[in-house]
């Protein structure tokens, strides 16, 4: 917000008094009927898929979606390129994140009847991989309240309604499914480690285990995207937030903006090497305001992600990709943040029990292993 120039010194017009006696509310909804038809379309189908997306977790619908996924007995999925985790990781229905390619998406719902997207664009292609856009005879409802997002589906039926009255209403609204339960889902896949750095895996298994319970995470390491969801146990709303367009330079101000906000939960920046230079200065008002967010670097020493998409697109070796030389913990102490740099596992979860007891901001400098997302 930009006050010009003297406002704050002038008295207010007496006309102000309809602004201050203004109200506006959303009224939009789905009707009886397109609800009806909706729980018609999920009653019939034979094997009916959920794609959640960032909207669920906006709206707090999380366990909206959870009691819609129990009634209906289905799979769920988090739609391709998530900024926020809709749905608990280790629920039974849980299948992961989709692709964010054409044909990797069919693939993943091959053999479901009816796809109902909620909270969610359809889809995020952001990678470049041509192919069917559904499997064959699927049918597609997406549910969202952006109605740029409506208009910008290549397929499917969209509504328009607010996301968390649609799942609740179609919780309760749906005939529950009498067939076993799905199975319980299996451990978590063993984390894969480095001989000489840590691996994203591995780093990211060892915080399942020393962070707090509903602790929060900020991402922005663009590379270890399936390393941490393959570890991932989010159980609760609001547990993780990621740059929704990929800009870079949300990670770091965005991890110590949700410390502020959330006082009673610990928010865990995990940041890359890369990123972490696009909003550095943070590490200043975490100093300065005592806020005890715990900033994570993933120091692969170079643009990650970048260097798979050079792969993926054939172009070569690409000058400018590398970012060696920069000492995370110099930075984080002129800027008056308590700081570690470590190499291995163990040094890791000593340093993180050190900074969750100091209450205070802190870096985290780990060496970690070059990945694919
Ligand atoms: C503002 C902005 N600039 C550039 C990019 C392009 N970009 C996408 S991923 C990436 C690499 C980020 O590297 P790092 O933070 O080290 O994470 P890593 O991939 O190594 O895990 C870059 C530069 C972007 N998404 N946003
Ligand atoms: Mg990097």
């Amino acid at each position: 917000m930009s006050v010009p120039y003297d406002d704050w010194a002038q008295e207010a017009p007496a006309a102000t008094k309809h602004l201050l006696a203004r109200t506006t509310a959303t009224a939009s909804c789905l009707g009886e009927d397109q609800l009806a038809s909706l729980v018609a379309a999920l009653d019939s189908a034979e094997n009916p898929v959920l794609i959640l997306g960032p909207e669920v977790d906006a709206e707090s619908a999380n366990d909206d979606a959870v009691r819609l996924a129990d009634a209906l007995n289905a799979p769920v999925w988090i739609a391709p390129s998530p900024s926020r985790c809709p749905f608990p990781t280790r629920h039974r229905s849980f299948r992961g994140v989709l692709p964010a390619a054409v044909q990797g998406i069919t693939d993943s719902l091959d053999g479901h009847d009816l796809i109902l997207v909620a909270g969610a664009p359809v889809f995020r292609y952001h990678q470049f991989v041509p192919g069917e856009y559904l499997p064959d005879g699927a049918r597609l409802i997406h549910l969202t309240s952006d109605p740029g997002e409506a208009a910008r589906a290549p397929m499917g039926e969209a509504l328009v309604g607010g996301v968390r009255d649609t799942l609740s209403r179609l919780a309760g609204g749906v005939t529950p499914n009498r067939c076993p339960p799905l199975a319980a889902l299996p451990d978590f896949p063993a984390a894969r480690t480095s001989s000489e750095r840590v691996h994203p895996e591995e780093l990211f298994e060892l915080l399942r285990g020393a962070a707090p319970d509903a602790a929060v995470y900020v991402k922005e390491s663009t590379s270890t995207t399936g390393a941490f969801w393959s570890q991932a146990d989010l159980a609760h709303q609001g547990s993780y937030f990621f740059p929704a367009a990929g800009g870079l330079g949300f990670g770091l101000p965005a991890a110590v903006g949700a410390q502020l906000a959330h006082p009673d939960r610990q928010v865990i920046g995990l940041i890359g090497d890369g990123s972490a230079n696009y909003g550095i200065t943070a590490l200043w008002t975490a100093a300065q305001y005592d806020i005890p967010v715990i900033i994570v670097i993933l120091k692969n020493e170079t643009y990650g992600a970048l260097r798979w998409f050079s792969k993926v697109l054939d172009v070569g070796e690409t000058p400018g990709m590398d970012v060696p030389g920069i000492d995370f913990t110099s930075i984080a102490t002129g800027y008056g943040v308590a700081s570690t740099a470590v190499r291995t596992g163990h040094g890791f979860v000593h340093a993180f029990n050190n900074a969750l007891a100091s209450g205070r901001p802190a870096l985290i400098e780990v060496e970690t292993q070059l990945t694919e997302p």
